[in-house]
């Protein structure tokens, strides 16, 4: 089990460098210079950062300016020791983007977007990225007559393996990383779940470096468990990259500080990241990156208090998920409730399918009855992760 010193905070300069505009009114706070939002995030304990191309240098910059404001946030990284983990790309606040970049309806606005990808997966691969992260906020629609919905899929798909074949055609370090979100900015975004998303992976040529960056907001606008959605990315190989924050159910994006929401599944999340799977499995490997924004009340002590509460927050649950597995009383809970048994295959290694119909133990001599009264003991396990949670 990792002490909580060993955990590797990362943060997108994009969340402490929200100046608070919403649609309902302007910017509280300043712009931040990236390359000072490296060293303070530094300071305060961070191990890496993550960008978007327009955090760093505006949107149409090139040549040396552009070299300038990327060579200034390099410095900061040299400086400071801060890791550029992972780097995505802004296909979403320009004008150009408002009906989609890969998915957009003008075939001069798709490729526009592609040469943007392309250009900053160079940006990825020269920062030391191991991540390259598409989130495609306004590939969607508002209303469903608005494209032909199969060739925007056959666009994403084309518009990803792109991407991917790039990234191995130059023999990139570099894994994309999908992330999934229900809606806003748009209507309705395409690739709205981690299932979505790994079945559109599923189709492409490419698929073997495309997994997905999924954020807990996202999952739960859309109503879902964001830990069983990560569950499943890992049980398929494909959770990539993790997106950490606060939400309250289903709702606008809220990007609250990790915990500031849903604080018990935030508990279960951080307890299957850090203690793993009851039987062993699959594990997340990468950093624990925080998306999230400082709420527009605050000025900027508040940006920095609140990027600091994330990492707390984490490292809190971390130390009380570790107390919780190693209480005897909630392993013996969960033998108890069969979590051990969930990891036994339900087949025989050497079962052929005459051997399970003639095994009459398995149905004719079952004890239905008695099975049906089978106490679980989910309550009282639940229960004990809530006293170690808050007692
Ligand atoms: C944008 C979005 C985030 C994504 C970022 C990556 S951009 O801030 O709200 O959820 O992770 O492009
Ligand atoms: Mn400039
Ligand atoms: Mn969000
Ligand atoms: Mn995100």
């Amino acid at each position: 089990m990792a002490s909580t010193q060993d955990i590797k905070y990362s943060f997108g300069l994009w969340t402490v460098g929200w100046s608070a505009t919403d649609p309902f009114g302007p910017s509280t706070r300043p712009e931040l210079d990236p390359a000072e939002s490296v060293r303070k995030l530094a300071d305060l304990g961070a191990w890496g950062f993550t960008f978007h191309d327009n955090d760093v240098f505006p949107f149409g910059t090139e040549g040396a300016d552009r070299q300038a404001h990327i060579d200034s946030v390099k410095k900061a990284a040299a400086d400071t020791g801060m890791v550029c983990e992972m780097v995505t790309t802004n296909t979403f606040s320009h004008p150009i983007f408002k009906d989609g970049a890969f998915t957009s309806n003008n075939r001069g606005i798709r490729r526009y977007g592609l040469r943007k990808v392309l250009t900053n997966v160079d940006l990825a691969a020269d920062m030391g990225a191991s991540t390259f992260v598409m989130w495609g906020g306004r590939e969607g629609t508002e209303y469903d007559n608005s494209k032909d919905l199969n060739a925007a899929h056959a666009r994403y798909a084309e518009g990803i393996d792109t991407v991917a074949a790039y990234i191995k055609d130059r023999g990139y370090d570099l894994r994309i990383a999908l992330e999934p979100k229900p809606n806003e900015p748009r209507g309705d975004i395409f690739l709205p779940t981690i299932g979505h998303a790994i079945a559109l992976i599923d189709s492409l040529d490419n698929g073997d470096i495309v997994g997905v960056n999924p954020e807990t907001g996202h999952e739960q606008m859309a109503g879902l468990n964001y830990t069983h959605g990560l569950a499943l990315a890992l049980h398929l190989g494909k959770l990539f990259h993790i997106d950490l924050n606060g939400q309250h159910g289903p709702r606008y994006d809220q990007d609250l500080v990790f915990g500031h929401g849903d604080l018990l599944s935030a508990f279960f999340t951080v307890d299957m990241l850090e203690n793993g799977f009851p039987n062993g499995g699959p594990r997340y490997e990468g950093p624990r990156h925080f998306d999230y924004k400082p709420s527009r009340t605050e000025y900027l002590d508040g940006v920095w208090e609140s990027a600091k509460a994330n990492m707390e927050t984490y490292s809190m649950l971390a130390a009380k998920s570790a107390q919780y597995r190693a209480d005897s009383e909630v392993q013996e809970a969960f033998a108890h409730a069969g979590l051990f048994e969930l990891g036994e295959p339900t087949l025989g290694g050497d079962e052929t399918f005459d051997s399970f119909l003639a095994d009459r133990s398995a149905y004719e001599d079952f004890d239905v009855e008695g099975a049906a009264t089978r106490d679980y003991g989910l309550v009282r396990l639940h229960q004990l992760a809530l006293k170690h949670l808050i007692g």
